[in-house]
């Protein structure tokens, strides 16, 4: 099985708050479902859940109760968008189902931990994929966290043993600088803990959970045992089909 993270940037337009963007989407659910492989997708919350967390401080956890009816939203819209994105599943001939990480993992001061996985074991059992996403999750010191979808990936993968895990972004792997803004940065084919230390530690301006240094971290702790952990660009049509039909593509590869 491959363990897909469709990230907010890919199936959101992250700079206009709560934007679907259907047709890459779709387009996205159609490689996964052409490709024919086993898979299970966890997705991010892009402008569904970054712009207000962000605005009312939620990663911090509870500080305010002016904070309350936005962690509410924040749950609300995520949801929608796990809704939208197993729609698109749906629609490309894989039965979903949306998993709110909060009914099945409790947050411990910021980390994730399984409560009860027999409703996403069951789903997967009968051929349901269980889809989770980054969301607002209760945590048992700081009232609630954000949970993002790469911690999701983390857990996911030692409860269901993928053979490889993709992170799907809208760059081409994990560059020296932010290639976005510095024309003088390099793409890294190969990410090592050692070539981690050279990495530029700048997030997205919208991202309350880290960007792509957060995500090779993740990704570094989930390679080994001969699982290979890819961050591929999904903005370009046939990437990731490609990468899942097992043909060399631009990507960065995590390696112990
Ligand atoms: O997009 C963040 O998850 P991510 C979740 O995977 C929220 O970082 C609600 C901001």
């Amino acid at each position: 099985m491959i363990l897909i993270k469709l990230g907010g940037s890919v199936i959101t337009d992250k700079s206009q708050f709560k934007t679907f963007d259907r047709s890459q989407a779709s387009r996205l659910c159609k490689e996964i479902a052409d490709s024919g492989v086993p898979t299970m997708i966890v997705h991010g919350a892009g402008s569904f859940g970054h712009m207000l967390a962000k605005k009312h401080s939620l990663q911090n956890g509870l500080k305010d109760p002016e904070q309350i009816p936005a962690a509410a939203q924040v749950h609300h819209d995520a949801m929608e968008l796990g809704m939208l994105m197993t729609e698109t599943l749906m629609e490309n001939g894989i039965p979903a189902a949306a998993v709110a990480p909060g009914s099945c993992f409790v947050m411990d001061d910021g980390h994730l931990v399984v409560k009860d996985d027999e409703a996403i074991r069951s789903l997967q059992n009968i051929g349901i994929m269980p889809v989770t996403f980054g969301d607002v999750v209760m945590d048992r010191k700081k009232g609630f966290g954000i949970c993002s979808g790469d911690q999701l990936m983390e857990v996911m993968a030692d409860l269901f043993k993928p053979d490889k895990v993709v992170f799907v972004s809208d760059i081409d792997g994990l560059y020296t600088a932010n290639p976005k803004t510095d024309p003088d940065a390099e793409l890294i084919r190969t990410v090592t803990p050692e070539t981690l230390d050279s990495v530029s530690s700048v997030s997205d301006v919208d991202d309350v959970t880290g960007g792509v240094r957060n995500k090779m971290e993740s990704m570094l702790r989930m390679c080994g045992e001969g699982r290979e952990c890819v961050l591929i660009n999904g903005t370009v049509p046939g990437r990731l089909l490609a990468l899942l039909r097992g043909e060399d593509v631009t990507c960065t590869v995590a390696r112990m």
